[in-house]
C-alpha cells in the first residue's frame, strides 16, 4: 500500500507536535525528595550538588578512598533504614541529573563483613550516568582503621537483627528507596536496575536473586561468598588443618613445598583439557593424588611428608561433617600458589570474624579450639537463618524477568569455588533442568583467576557487567566472555591485577568449556571455541 507523501508529513508534523506540546516531565527540585516517604526509612540529608562539589576522603576497613571532585551535577541523599528495632542502615543514593542520566540504576556491594559506605565509589558511578546507591550494610565498624583488633566483628557480638541486615536486608532497603527517589526525581521509572560485585557483594547479589526477586533486572555476582554458615566454616577448616599445630606441626606445608606441588599438579593435569598452557580448563577432571609426592624416607624439598600428604588432601577434599556429609568444597588443583593466604601464617580473618561475632560470640576464641563438626553446627543454629542465601529456588526471580550471571574463580585465594558449581547445578534441578536454567541464568568458572576478575581494577579484563547489559537490554544471552591473562595477575598473586595482559582466552558458559582449535597462537582468544565438556 502507497502511502501519500503528505501523510508521512503529517505524521511527522504530528510527532512533532506532541513532542512540543507534551514536554518531558521536569526534574524535581533535589531538596524535594527530602518528603519522601518509604516504610522504615529516615531520610537524613539531601544535597544538591554543582560541578566542582569537592567530597572529602575517607577512611576505614574499606581502605583509604581518596577525596574527589565531582565534575557534573548531582543529588544525593543519605538515609537510614530500620526493618527491625536493633537496625541502623545507612543508606546513600546519588542522582545525576536528568540530561546527564542514561535510564539505569547500578548498585554497589560490599566487602567481608565490613561496615561501611564508599561515597566516592557511589559519585564514581553516578558520574558515569548511573543512578547509584549503596550501604553500610548495617552497622560501622568500631574505630574502624584505627587497629582495633575487634573492628571486624564486634558489632555482631549479641546482635542477630544486624546480622540479618547486614546479609540481605540492607540491600533491598536500599534498592526500594532507590526507586522511589528516581520516580519522584525524574517523574519516571528506572528502565533498568542492575547488581554487579564480587565476593561478599556476590553474595548479597544472590541473595537478591533468592529473596527480593523484583529488586534487579540484572545481577552479576562475582565469586560469591555465599551459604555463610556452611562457608565461614569451610574455609577456616582448611587453615585449620594446616596451621592447628603451628608452623612447626607436622601438618604445616611451607610456601616452598607448596610451589613443588603446584608443579607437580600442573604436570599431571595440564593436558587433561588437550593443550599443555600451564591452565587446568577444568579442575575437577583433575585426580592428583598427593601420595605420590610423599616422601620415600626423610623429609625432602621434592617430596611431602606423610603430615603434608594429610592436609593437601584435606585442603582438596574440603570440610566434611563426622558422617562425611559435606560441609563446603576444598581449593583444587591448579590453586595451591594461593593457598599461601590462607595457609601461611594465620587463617583469613573474616573466617575468623563469624566465630567470634555470630557463633561462639566472644573476642578471645581461638581458632585452634576449633571442631568442625561441632562448631559448624552451631553456627548453623546460632546464624544461619540471618545469613545464609543457598536456596536454589530462582523461579520468582526469572517469572520477574531477572537475568543472574555468576563469576567463580578455579584458583580463588578465599572461597572455595566448586561450591558455586554445585549451587548452580542445584539451581537447575529445581528450574527443571540446563536449558531452563541457561535461559536466566549462567556461570562463568574462569580458569587462573585468583578472584573478582575485572571487578577490582582493569574491567575490560573481564566484562561480565556488559555481558550482563547486553543481556537484559537486548536479549543477547552470554555465550562466552573473554579473560585477559595478565602478567603479574596469574595464579601466584591471588587478585593482583598488575603487568600486561599476555594472553586473551574464553570462558565459556558451563557447562561448555573453551577448547584448543588446533593451530594459532594459544594466547590469542580467537583460536579458542567454546565446546561440550570432554570426559
Ligand atoms: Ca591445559
Amino acid at each position: 500500500m502507497k502511502h501519500p507523501a503528505g501523510s508521512i508529513l503529517f505524521a511527522a508534523f504530528l510527532a512533532m507536535f506532541v513532542c512540543a506540546s507534551i514536554p518531558a516531565v521536569a526534574q524535581q527540585p533535589c531538596e524535594s525528595l527530602k518528603s519522601i516517604k518509604v516504610p522504615d526509612i529516615t531520610i537524613t540529608a539531601v544535597t544538591a550538588g554543582k560541578p566542582g562539589f569537592e567530597l572529602p576522603g575517607q577512611s576505614g576497613l574499606m581502605g583509604n578512598i581518596p577525596a574527589r571532585k565531582i565534575p557534573v551535577p548531582f543529588c544525593r541523599i543519605e538515609a537510614f533504614a530500620a526493618p527491625s528495632s536493633d537496625s541502623h542502615i545507612g543508606i546513600e543514593v546519588w542522582l545525576p541529573d536528568a540530561a546527564n542520566w542514561n535510564g539505569k540504576f547500578l548498585a554497589a556491594g560490599n566487602p567481608g563483613f565490613i561496615g561501611s559506605l564508599s561515597s566516592g565509589g557511589l559519585a564514581e558511578i553516578m558520574e558515569r550516568g548511573y543512578v547509584s546507591a549503596g550501604t553500610d550494610t548495617g552497622h560501622v565498624d568500631a574505630a574502624a582503621g584505627a587497629g582495633n583488633q575487634n573492628a571486624g566483628f564486634e558489632w555482631a557480638i549479641g546482635h542477630p537483627e544486624k546480622w540479618a541486615d547486614w546479609g540481605h536486608r540492607a540491600v533491598h532497603e536500599m534498592a526500594v528507596l532507590t526507586k522511589k527517589l528516581a520516580q519522584s526525581y525524574y517523574g519516571k521509572p528506572i528502565q533498568h536496575s542492575y547488581w554487579n560485585s564480587c565476593h561478599n557483594g556476590g553474595n548479597q547479589g544472590l541473595n537478591e536473586a533468592q529473596r527480593y526477586p523484583d529488586d534487579f533486572d540484572g545481577i552479576v555476582a562475582g565469586d560469591p561468598a555465599f551459604w555463610i554458615s556452611h562457608l565461614q566454616p569451610g574455609s577456616l577448616y582448611i587453615s585449620w588443618v594446616a596451621l592447628k599445630d603451628g608452623v612447626n606441626g607436622p601438618g604445616y606445608v611451607p610456601p616452598a613445598k607448596i610451589t613443588m606441588l603446584n608443579k607437580a599438579v600442573i604436570e599431571a593435569c595440564d593436558a587433561i583439557d588437550g593443550l599443555k598452557d600451564g591452565l587446568i580448563e577444568d579442575p575437577t577432571k583433575c585426580k592428583f593424588d598427593p601420595a605420590s609426592i610423599q616422601c620415600k624416607g626423610a623429609d625432602a624439598p621434592d617430596c611431602l611428608t606423610a603430615g603434608q600428604v594429610d592436609t593437601v588432601k584435606k585442603i582438596y577434599a574440603g570440610a566434611k561433617f563426622k558422617d562425611g556429609t559435606p560441609i563446603y568444597t576444598g581449593f583444587e588443583p591448579g590453586s595451591e600458589l594461593n593457598w599461601n593466604f590462607m595457609i601461611e601464617k594465620e587463617p583469613f580473618s573474616v573466617n575468623i570474624n563469624y566465630f567470634k561475632g555470630m557463633v561462639i560470640q566472644d573476642p578471645k576464641w581461638d581458632f585452634r579450639t576449633f571442631d568442625v563438626d561441632r562448631d559448624t553446627r552451631l553456627g548453623i543454629e546460632r546464624a544461619g537463618k540471618y545469613v545464609d542465601g543457598n536456596s536454589p529456588d530462582l523461579r520468582a526471580f526469572k517469572k520477574a524477568g531477572g537475568k543472574l550471571i555468576i563469576v567463580s574463580s578455579w584458583n580463588s585465594l578465599a572461597l572455595p569455588p566448586r561450591q558455586v558449581q554445585e549451587y548452580y547445578k542445584s539451581v537447575e534441578k529445581v528450574m527443571g533442568g540446563p536449558a531452563k536454567t541457561q535461559d536466566f541464568a549462567r556461570l562463568f568458572a574462569v580458569p587462573g583467576s585468583g578472584g573478582c576478575p575485572g571487578f577490582m581494577m582493569n574491567v575490560e579484563d573481564f566484562n561480565a557487567f556488559d555481558a550482563m547489559t547486553r543481556w537484559v537490554e537486548k536479549g543477547e544471552a552470554p555465550e562466552k566472555i573473554i579473560y585477559s591473562h595478565r602478567e603479574s595477575g596469574g595464579a601466584a598473586s591471588g587478585m593482583g591485577r598488575a603487568g600486561k595482559v599476555y594472553r586473551t582466552r574464553p570462558v565459556c558458559a558451563y557447562p561448555k568449556v573453551s577448547k584448543y582449535k588446533g593451530s594459532g597462537d594459544i594466547n590469542d582468544a580467537a583460536n579458542f571455541t567454546c565446546a561440550a565438556p570432554g570426559k
